[in-house]
This record gives C-alpha cells, sequence and structure tokens, in this order.
C-alpha cells in the first residue's frame, strides 16, 4: 500500500510543476489522499480479520442447526404414532382389464380376489402361490412395469396389491405378507370379517436415514385372532 502511495505522490509533483495540467493534478491529489488515508489505517486488517471470523462462526452456527433441525426432524418421524391404515375400501373396481381367472371348483373361501401383479415379482409369486395351495379363486390384473397405469387409481406404488370384493365395495389390501397374515386369519376364523382383520395391520411413516419417507405395515408377520383360537386348534398347531 505504501509503495503504490509513494508512486502516485511522485507523478502529482511531476505535474505541478507541469502547470498545465490542473484538472489531472487535482485528480491525482485525491487519489494521493485516498492511498495515504488507506495506508494510515492500521485497524482495518483487524476488522478484515474479524469479519472472516464472523463469517466462519456463523457458518458453522448455520451448518450446526440445520444438523439439528434436520436430526430432530427424523426422530420426529420415527416416533410418529400409527398415522394410517394400511387397509382402504374402494367404492367401486377400478377400471382395469381383468388379465386371466384362476378358478378352483373346489374354492370354499367365498372370497371374490383380484390380485394386481408383474408375473415375475417375487412378492406376488408368494402371494399366488399362497392362494393356489389353499385353492382359492382369483382373478389377475398384469401390470405394465413401465407405464403401470393398471395401478393409476392407488397412490401405494408396489405390486402386489389384491382387491377382496366386500358387499358392493373393495378392500384393498397392500404388501405380500400382510395379504397372506390377513387372508390366513380370516380363514381360520371367518366370524371375524376381513375389513375388521385387516386394520389390525396398520401402517407407520418413517424417515430412513438418507431422509426419505418410508412406510412400514405394522404386525404383517402375525395372525390376528382377537382373542378366539379356533374350535380344536392351539397357537402351536396353527404356526
Ligand atoms: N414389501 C412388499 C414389496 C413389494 C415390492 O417391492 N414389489 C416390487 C416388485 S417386485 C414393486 O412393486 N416395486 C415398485 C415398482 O416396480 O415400481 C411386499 O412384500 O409386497
Amino acid at each position: 500500500m505504501a509503495c503504490a502511495c509513494r508512486t502516485v505522490l511522485f507523478r502529482s509533483n511531476f505535474l505541478i510543476n507541469n502547470g498545465s495540467q490542473l484538472l489531472k493534478r487535482n485528480k491525482l491529489e485525491v487519489i494521493c489522499r485516498y492511498f495515504k488515508t488507506n495506508s494510515q489505517k492500521p485497524t482495518k486488517n483487524t476488522s478484515k480479520l474479524k469479519l472472516a471470523f464472523l463469517a466462519t462462526a456463523g457458518g458453522i452456527g448455520a451448518g450446526t442447526a440445520y444438523a439439528y433441525s434436520q436430526n430432530k426432524e427424523r426422530n420426529a418421524a420415527i416416533l410418529n404414532p400409527v398415522n394410517e391404515s394400511a387397509v382402504s375400501l374402494l367404492d367401486k373396481f377400478p377400471d382395469v382389464k381383468i388379465s386371466k381367472r384362476v378358478t378352483y371348483p373346489t374354492d370354499s373361501s367365498g372370497l371374490k380376489l383380484t390380485l394386481f401383479q408383474y408375473t415375475t415379482c417375487p412378492f406376488c409369486c408368494k402371494v399366488r402361490a399362497f392362494l393356489d395351495y389353499y385353492g382359492i379363486s382369483y382373478d389377475i390384473v398384469e401390470v405394465n412395469p413401465v407405464f403401470r397405469q393398471q395401478m393409476k387409481w392407488t397412490d401405494y406404488k408396489k405390486v402386489p396389491v389384491l382387491l377382496v370384493k366386500q358387499g358392493n365395495k373393495y378392500l384393498q389390501l397392500n404388501d405380500s405378507s400382510m395379504i397372506i397374515s390377513a387372508l390366513t386369519s380370516y380363514l381360520l376364523d371367518k366370524d371375524v370379517g376381513l375389513f375388521e382383520i385387516a386394520n389390525n395391520f396398520p401402517a407407520i411413516s418413517f424417515m430412513d436415514d438418507d431422509g426419505k419417507v418410508k412406510k412400514e405395515i405394522l404386525n404383517r408377520y402375525f395372525l390376528m385372532f382377537h382373542g378366539n383360537i379356533p374350535a380344536g386348534r392351539t397357537k402351536e398347531n396353527i404356526v
């Protein structure tokens, strides 16, 4: 800074001697004064340091506050109480084409089922294996895995989904394990309605470690007996 000032002072003197460029001289004097003033302020560096320190401290503070709020949000979501049911009751059958009907003449379940599936999906295969083993008839809606237009009617984004006719409504069951648990519970004790059984599998939402909202269906590996073990059965021989 001092060096620059010296140069300007020299040029200023030169112009004064020259005598003809008064205007330029004035300008240079102003510049010269500016440099002088600057060079005479040793406190400026200190204030720059202060500013840098404040900016760093502010950055750290803001970062910590953000991380804290994220963490708090994540924990809060995990601790959410059960907030919705995994089942819904549709007023009408979705506007989709049945791809295939699987019929067992010996079926005595009384159930009217429609399975939304991808043929190659292992979770769908699990549900089909269950229905076939117990000889329960069902219709299949093959979902296009790319466009998934057969699933436009639901917010649930996965297959299998099972629709069960209940009077003039349709009970929607999501998740292969929940479907099998609900149907097994029903077949073992038909006195409790399937809708009532299905409400024992509530869904909770939570945030995973990557901050993604996920849904989990509770109780899906359990059978629901509402306190009544079917006649002639024990918990042990059911399981
Ligand atoms: N937990 C679910 C998993 C179902 C699942 O992940 N299904 C896959 C197909 S194998 C799916 O639909 N993924 C979403 C997609 O394809 O868009 C279940 O057991 O039903």
